[in-house]
Parts: structure tokens; C-alpha cells; sequence
């Protein structure tokens, strides 16, 4: 496979409104972000995928833009991400941009256009159609947000547009030659500035399965997922290749897909040589427990089913090209909540899961807060929806409600599920607000902050922060560096349960060892241990032919 230059680095996820506050209103902004640029150098961080800074009514919290060539001001100013960019590139630190064009906001001079004439060349930049009241829509599709996804054109009581999303965020229509044309001159316009490149946000939506149709429904609000349409969606790959023709190829910046539902055979064109973007995230481990969303009963995901979706990702990625790995992002819940049973959730158990998947073959990404280990909300710490904020609750919430639950039980789901777990403010010390801000922030602060923080994890050598160092700097070491990022990736011990083992072949050979669960247990080993290069245990007992590992034990050995 031909040697790429994002290859073997490792990113980190900034969610801007929660990161760091410079000003005292109680948002994060650029310059927090700029404050804290000597802090990704210590850790050993050389990509930065800043969430939406674009400007934005923030209905969907920067998923929604306005426009694509300003800053919204609650974040600052360009000068102030020009400023980001020049200081990133000194310290060796490359700034990738959210690009969000599957939708724009509804306050955006296109749509304000398209509504003002419909039937003019902004109309065709979206998805309008002739509507009569108390007529069926042209599909059931619902929103992912809940509802269905038409809503009445502003100004035209006989009109209605397409929103897959929110409302305030209406479908470009991929369609139209003249739309893509001014997106990618949007997206070169970034690259001219420097930047590293763009995580793509929900580009799969992007061709829809026309002409309008209806699917089964499948809840008693009458409408179909998204999902069973997009199944039937064929030709994005016109879209795709275009768009890296154009675009992304010309200045080989990194592009990273937030890429669900692809079909196999897509998956040389999308992340092959020469494929649509550099890489995709794993989201294999997201949908396992899916069900518990809508179906309320507890359901805590085992080691074995973790461990079996990310092997059968990574076999079925294998000599094709490289994934993004992640536990969790700005839309899922905290990993360590989420797949570490919550009896077993310790700093021991969250370095198990952080080795797991750092040591895996693609590039590791870590979302701002997971490297001190940052945990969900409990139920315990709100009484009321009015605590949280994301615009997706409410269909979690309602969905609940119909479904027969109680007030109190629905919050107990939404709290669980809701992606404002990964959206609370960053825990930098045990001062007021958590260090984030001066003022009241703008979404609660976790109450764990008090024992969870980073000021407090830097003074602690055996920190989740420093093991996050370590691992960091284990990935970069020019011994081991060409195994981690090229070696072969072979899965280990999979007849057994709550071992999560596999080995990585290159020029040297490395065993990562991790029994997921708190049970000790005594493992034989393949080949005899020669160094230990990491764990999280302070004493690793092993001979020639045994390993002794204690529950969330995590060994990495050469051999
Ligand atoms: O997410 C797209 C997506 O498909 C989901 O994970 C989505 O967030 C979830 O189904 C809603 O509950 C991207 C962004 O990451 C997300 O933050 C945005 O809300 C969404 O696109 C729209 O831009
Ligand atoms: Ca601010």
C-alpha cells in the first residue's frame, strides 16, 4: 500500500463549544482552543478535527451553517482560526474542518433565496415539492431528529422542503451540477488556507433513492428510518469521486468520512487507494447497543460482542485501507460508560479499553475529555429534560413517553443515551466550572469534576492522562512505529471469553493482551514474552509459558 502522510498520525476531536472558554461567556471559543495548543503538544497530538466553528444559529449546535466562509461569533473571529492554524503548523499540528454539506441552515442565503423563488436557480439547490394541505407527503421518511422529515416551505402554503435532519437544516440537492460546483469551490477555498483537511459529516445521506417513495414503517408514528432508504440508494460514488477529483486530491489533504450503512463492495472506492477519502470511521461498536434505545430494557455490552465487532472491522478493512478508531465522538454517548460493565468502571478498566483500540491497526482519534477518562451524566445528577440540551432528546424522550415508560423512567433513557453526555464542558481542574469558564457554561458541567480533571491526572503518574501519554509515545517510538501503523493485524485467543487479544506483525511482533472482565485468569502463551512495552498493571507475572492477568489487565508485549 502506498505510504501516506496522515498515516501514522494520531487526532483529537474538539468539540469547540465545550472545550475552553476565553472570554467569560460561558462558550468555548478559538482562542481557549489556541490556550491550550501547548497541552496537544505535550500529549503528542498532530491532527485537530475542530466540530463546526462555521456561522451557525446553532439549532444542531454548528451542524447547521449559515455560512460556509465566516465564524460564528460565539467562537471568534477568522483571524483568530488563522491565528489556530499558523501556531498549529509551527508545533506540527494540522487542522481538519467539519464539512457539513448534506444540509446548510435554514438561515442561509441559499435557502432565504430558494424561498423568496422557489422556482428560480436557488429553489433547485434543495429539495422543494408542490404540496397540498391534508395531501400525503411524497415519502414517510422520518428525520433523525424524530418527525417527519418535510416541513412547509417558509412563504408557500402550497410548498414543502426535505430535511433528513432538523428542520433548520434543509437537504442540498447533490443533483444539481451547480450545487456541487459551489461546494467545491467552498472546500478549496479552506484548503488555500491551510488547512490539513475535512471530517465529513454524514455524507451518506447525500444521494437519495428518488423518485420519492414510501418504505414500511417501523414505529407507530407511521414513518420508515432513514435506513431503509438509503439501502436502496445507489450512484454516491459519482458524487464521492467527483468531489475528491476536485477537491481533496489536488492538495492531498486528509479527508475522514463519517460513512454508515456503505455497502462491502463499496469499500475499495471509498477508502482504497485513491478512494473517496483517506479514511472512515469504525462505528461497528455504536449500533451494539442500539436496541436499548427504543426497546428499554438494560442492555450492557459484553466483551466478547465489543471485541468480535471490532475484529470483524478490521478483517473486513484488511489490505484495503486504513479506518479511524474511536470509543466515542460528540454523537454517542462516553465510551468508558458504555463499554465497560458499570460495576467494573475504574481508571484500571478505562486504560484497558483505551489500549484496546490504540493499538489497533488505522489512526487512533481520542474526543476531547476521553483522555482523563470523562464518564457519562448519572440519573442522579439531573431531575428535568430542561438540563439538557441537544435538539435529538426530544424524540428520545417522546419516544419513550409513547412508549407507556414514566416521566422519571424516560429521563433515566435520554439521560443514558443522550449525546449530551459527550457535549458537557471539559473537566480541566476541580475549580468552579470545572476550569472550563468563569461564567455559568452553557451546558452543565458533569458533577464528577471534583474527582475527574485534568489538573489532577497530571500530578498522578498512574493517571488514565498519563496512560494516554504513554500510549501516544508507545505508537510513536521509531523501534515500534512502522509495526503499529503497518503491521499485519491477526485476532488472538477468540475462543475464549472476555479476552480481547491480537497480535500486530511488521518488523517486529507485538501481543496486545487484555482480559475484559474483572476475573483473573491464567493464559497460555503462543510465543515467549520478550519485552513488556506497556500495561496498566504495575507487576506482569509471566514464565515461558504463562501469563497471569488480573481482571482489565492490559499487557503489551513484544515477542
Ligand atoms: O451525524 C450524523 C448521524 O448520522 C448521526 O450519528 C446522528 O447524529 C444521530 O443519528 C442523531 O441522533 C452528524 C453529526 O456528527 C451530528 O452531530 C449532526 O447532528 C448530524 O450529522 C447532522 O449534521
Ligand atoms: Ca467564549
Amino acid at each position: 500500500m502506498e505510504r501516506k502522510w496522515w498515516h501514522n498520525k494520531i487526532a483529537y476531536q474538539i468539540y469547540p463549544k465545550s472545550f475552553m472558554d476565553s472570554n467569560g461567556d460561558g462558550i468555548g471559543d478559538i482562542k481557549g482552543i489556541i490556550s491550550k495548543l501547548d497541552y496537544f503538544k505535550e500529549l503528542g497530538i498532530d491532527i485537530l478535527w475542530l466540530s463546526p466553528i462555521y456561522k451557525s444559529p446553532l439549532a444542531d449546535q454548528g451542524y447547521d451553517i449559515s455560512d460556509y466562509y465566516d465564524i460564528d461569533p460565539r467562537f471568534g473571529t477568522m483571524e483568530d482560526l488563522d491565528e489556530l492554524i499558523a501556531k498549529g503548523k509551527e508545533l506540527g499540528i494540522g487542522i481538519v474542518m467539519d464539512l457539513v454539506v448534506n444540509h446548510c441552515s435554514d438561515e442561509h442565503e441559499w435557502f432565504k433565496k430558494a424561498c423568496e423563488d422557489p422556482d428560480g436557480p436557488y429553489g433547485k439547490f434543495f429539495y422543494i415539492e408542490d404540496h397540498k394541505e391534508g395531501q400525503p407527503f411524497p415519502c414517510n421518511w422520518r428525520s433523525y431528529f424524530g418527525g417527519s422529515c418535510w416541513e412547509k416551505l417558509p412563504g408557500h402554503d402550497d410548498k414543502i422542503y426535505l430535511h433528513v435532519f432538523h428542520k433548520k437544516q434543509p437537504d442540498l440537492n447533490w443533483e444539481n451540477p451547480l450545487l456541487r460546483k459551489e461546494i467545491y469551490k467552498m472546500i478549496n477555498w479552506w484548503l488555500d488556507k491551510g488547512i490539513a483537511g475535512f471530517r465529513i459529516d454524514a455524507i451518506i445521506n447525500i444521494k437519495k433513492k428518488l423518485p420519492f417513495s414510501d418504505y414500511p414503517a417501523d414505529r407507530d408514528d407511521g414513518l420508515s428510518s432513514m435506513d431503509n432508504m438509503l439501502k436502496e440508494a445507489v450512484g454516491i460514488g459519482e458524487f464521492l469521486g467527483e468531489m475528491a477529483r476536485e477537491t481533496f486530491r489536488k492538495y492531498d489533504a486528509f479527508s475522514v468520512g463519517e460513512v454508515f450503512n456503505e455497502k462491502d463492495s463499496e469499500l475499495p472506492l471509498f477508502i482504497g487507494e485513491n478512494g473517496y477519502f483517506s479514511s472512515m470511521f469504525d462505528f461497528s461498536t455504536t449500533h451494539l447497543d442500539e436496541e436499548s434505545k427504543t426497546r428499554y430494557e438494560e442492555k450492557e455490552i459484553t466483551a466478547n460482542e465489543y471485541r468480535d465487532a471490532i475484529f470483524a472491522n478490521h478483517k473486513r478493512i484488511e489490505g484495503i485501507g486504513y479506518l479511524s478508531n474511536i470509543i466515542e465522538n460528540h454523537d454517542e454517548p462516553r465510551g468508558v460508560s458504555r463499554y465497560i460493565k458499570t460495576s467494573d468502571l475504574s481508571e484500571h478498566s478505562k486504560k484497558a479499553l483505551a489500549g484496546i483500540y490504540f493499538l489497533l491497526p488505522g489512526i487512533p482519534f481520542i474526543y476531547q475529555g476521553q483522555e482523563i477518562g470523562m464518564e457519562n451524566l448519572k440519573t442522579s445528577d439531573i431531575d428535568s429534560t430542561d438540563k439538557l440540551d441537544d435538539c435529538a432528546n426530544a424524540d428520545i424522550y417522546n419516544t419513550a413517553i409513547n412508549a407507556g415508560l414514566s416521566e422519571k423512567d424516560a429521563l433515566n433513557v435520554l439521560i443514558k443515551h443522550s449525546r449530551d453526555n459527550a457535549r458537557t464542558p471539559f473537566q480541566w481542574s476541580s475549580e468552579a466550572h470545572a476550569g472550563f469558564s468563569t461564567a455559568n457554561p452553557w451546558l452543565l458541567v458533569n458533577p464528577n469534576y471534583k474527582k475527574i480533571n485534568l489538573e489532577a491526572q497530571k500530578k498522578d503518574d498512574d493517571s488514565v492522562f498519563n496512560f494516554y501519554k504513554e500510549l501516544i509515545a508507545l505508537r510513536k517510538d521509531p523501534e515500534y512505529t512502522d509495526t503499529f501503523v503497518y503491521g499485519k493485524f491477526t485476532p488472538m485467543y477468540t475462543d475464549m471469553d472476555n479476552l480481547i487479544c491480537y497480535k500486530r506483525t511488521g518488523n517486529k511482533t507485538i501481543i496486545i493482551y487484555t482480559n475484559y472482565q474483572a476475573k483473573e485468569i491464567d493464559i497460555k502463551l503462543e510465543s515467549p514474552i520478550k519485552t513488556i512495552l506497556l500495561s496498566n498493571s504495575k507487576e506482569v507475572r509471566f514464565n515461558e509459558k504463562e501469563l497471569h492477568l488480573n481482571g482489565y489487565d492490559l499487557v503489551v508485549a513484544e515477542v
